[in-house]
């Protein structure tokens, strides 16, 4: 067990109940010594009590649960105190036991714990932390199923396959005399396809898992007065924005959420696009600009109405090569003559921001660049870093394959490419860390977590 750690485990601010939390060695005896109970500390036992202070004078009540080594979160003694939700009772609190020898926990620390105690794979770990900042109910539910393993389960499986291969090459060239079963080369190639062909699931939701964890970022852009800021009033179904006939209402850029089946959406509205002689106006432009380039997806609008003008081609250059939705607004006011074939190899969708016609439309549409799957059985998304280490996986297996199926590997080198495809997946469940890894992974977590 570790040394003892300490810290607040509820948000800052007054609330019914604030909770303090220590973990490690001689926790139970640092609670002891400022937390008074009639009847003895027992495991799994609500005890309620006084806290008091070094003078014996009482800072508050509240409820004590003791829980004992390995049967806690971090599989470390574990004490948690429920106390009134005052910051200064919760500072007061922190301040004794941080003097009766405790440390104050670092971000992530006690999942970290957990972690290394074996309590929880990291993919589950991972899963701890966006579960409580999951903004939708689609990501909720993703990350409670990868907090209970469905993650870690299928990752593991693949792995496991990919050790059993490495088995039989190894038996093959220490036995190779003897008589004992081996894989035919058509064996060999099929379990690979077959482990690839899971590796390449996963995959397929790594666009999907990005968006659930880190929102989908969508730029309206356009010239003035198209009808952006009405756009993104519709979609965000709130009068957020000012609208005016005056070209060039929008400066600053405004950013709203909205939630499209499951997927987060930040939605950013920006300044028409044109030759602006107003100071100002210039630097709204300026920022229009950098929002085309930190988007996920760019809705740009034109104006039906009046049909595609120079201006509007001019920002077209900048967004086609982005992934990018042609938005034909205003069309309740009729439809100008619209060269559409110029946007070849985007997605049209006709609109009236003032109507409400083809929102729904185009919410699906956005719902389909998100490339929402929901694969039979396998309800995960993966995130950044297990796509990294799944991408490096199949690279090493396909070159494997390659050299395989033309007989131009030795099975030496061929165990060592295959040891190395399972080491990558077994980063992605821990089986492998780093201190960096671990670092940047529990690094995001909040205190007291
Ligand atoms: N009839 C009709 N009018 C619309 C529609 N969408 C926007 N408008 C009108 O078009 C004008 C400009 O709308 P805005 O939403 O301010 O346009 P914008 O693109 O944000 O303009 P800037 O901020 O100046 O770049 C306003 O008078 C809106 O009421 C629509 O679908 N139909
Ligand atoms: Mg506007």
């Amino acid at each position: 067990m570790k040394d003892p750690i300490v810290a607040v485990a509820t948000p800052f601010g007054e609330s019914a109940i604030g909770v303090v939390r220590l973990s490690g060695k001689g926790v139970l005896n640092i609670a002891r010594r400022f937390f008074r109970t009639r009847s003895q500390i027992k495991p799994r036992f609500a005890h309620f009590g006084t806290l008091v202070d070094e003078k014996e004078e009482i800072v508050d009540e509240g409820i004590l649960i003791y829980y004992k080594a390995p049967r806690s979160y971090t599989g470390e003694d574990m004490i948690e105190l429920s106390l009134h939700g005052n910051p200064l009772i919760l500072k007061k609190a922190l301040d004794l036991f941080l003097k009766a020898g405790c440390r104050l926990a670092e971000p992530g620390e006690f999942t970290k714990r957990a972690f290394l105690n074996g309590k929880l794979d990291l993919a589950q770990a991972e899963a701890v932390a966006e579960l409580i900042t999951a903004k939708t109910e689609l990501a909720r539910k993703a990350s409670i199923r990868q907090l209970k393993g469905e993650l870690s389960k299928y990752v593991n499986s693949l792995r496991e396959s990919l050790l059993e291969l490495s088995a039989y090459i190894e038996a093959d060239i220490e036995f190779s005399e003897e008589d004992i079963p081996t894989l035919t080369k058509e064996q060999v190639l099929s379990m690979v396809e077959r482990i690839l062909e899971g590796i390449d699931q996963l995959l397929k939701t790594a666009k999907t898992g990005k968006f659930l964890r880190e929102g989908m970022r969508l730029a309206i852009v356009g010239r003035p007065n198209v009808g952006k800021s009405s756009l993104f009033n519709a979609l965000l179904r709130e009068e957020r924005a000012i609208v005016t006939d005056i070209e060039g209402t929008t400066r600053d850029y405004i950013e709203g959420t909205l939630n499209i089946k499951g997927i987060p959406v930040v939605l950013v509205d920006t300044a028409g696009i044109r030759d602006a002689k107003d100071p100002v106006e210039k630097i709204g432009v300026e920022r229009s600009v950098k929002k085309i380039e930190e988007a996920d997806v760019v809705l740009f609008v034109l104006d039906g109405s009046v049909g595609v003008k120079e201006e509007d081609l001019k920002i077209y250059e900048k967004v086609k090569d982005r992934d990018t939705i042609v938005v034909i607004n205003k069309i309740d006011l009729g439809e100008a003559p619209l060269p559409l074939e110029i946007f070849e190899g985007h997605s049209i969708i006709k609109v009236s921001a003032l109507t409400g016609h083809g929102l729904k439309d185009l919410e699906e549409e956005i719902l389909r660049k998100a490339g929402l799957v929901v694969q039979e059985g396998l309800n995960v998304y993966v995130s950044v870093r297990h796509e990294e280490l799944l991408r490096k996986s199949k690279e090493v297996l396909e070159r494997f394959r390659d050299k395989y199926e033309k007989e131009d590997i030795s099975p030496e080198i061929a165990m060592l490419d295959i040891r190395e495809a399972a080491d990558y997946l077994g980063e992605i469940v821990g089986h492998i860390t780093t201190e960096d890894v671990l670092g940047s992974i529990f690094s995001r977590f909040c205190i007291g977590k």
